[in-house]
């Protein structure tokens, strides 16, 4: 009993943060809560490549969103957040891309849902030499996640 207790509080600790593919260890992934009747969202996460071989991330989908992007944020000389699309994201042998807050981010554009209250919602990662990854995301809320996202 005290074994699966100890398993289960494992489980709840350290799961689902981490997915691997291939060479490919994508962790640390969330999307962030958005109020109902908003049309997007954002999601980050920790992308790390282990092979000695570089590799792209092409597409990506997901069941809570018509369109799922790879975007940049970046702030111009007037200080106006302006984002860019990334069509595909390159991945150098033995590095960690992070997408966080401020920077590179997945753009979820057309959500069906409303996300509050949900636990987790699917994404589908394809990497051009790992193959298809499905994940799952887990939602925090805004309160959590600190900085507003501009767009
Ligand atoms: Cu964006």
């Amino acid at each position: 009993m005290k074994k699966v207790m100890f398993s289960l509080l494992m489980f709840l600790a350290f799961a689902p943060f981490s997915y691997a593919e291939g060479d490919i260890v994508v962790r640390d992934a969330w999307v962030r809560e958005v109020p109902p009747g908003a049309s997007v969202s954002a999601a980050y996460m920790t992308i790390e490549n282990k092979g000695s071989q570089v590799d792209k991330l092409t597409a990506l989908s997901s069941d809570a969103a018509e369109n799922v992007e790879i975007h940049m944020s970046n702030v111009d000389e007037n200080g106006i957040a302006k984002m860019e699309r990334i069509k595909t994201l390159e991945l150098p042998a033995g590095e960690s891309l992070e997408l966080k807050p401020g920077g590179m981010h997945v753009m979820l554009i057309g959500l069906k849902e409303s996300l509050i209250g949900i636990e987790s919602v699917t994404m589908n990662l394809s990497f051009e030499k790992a193959g298809d990854m499905l994940i799952k995301v887990p939602v925090k809320s805004m309160k959590s996640s600190g900085e507003v996202h501009h767009h």
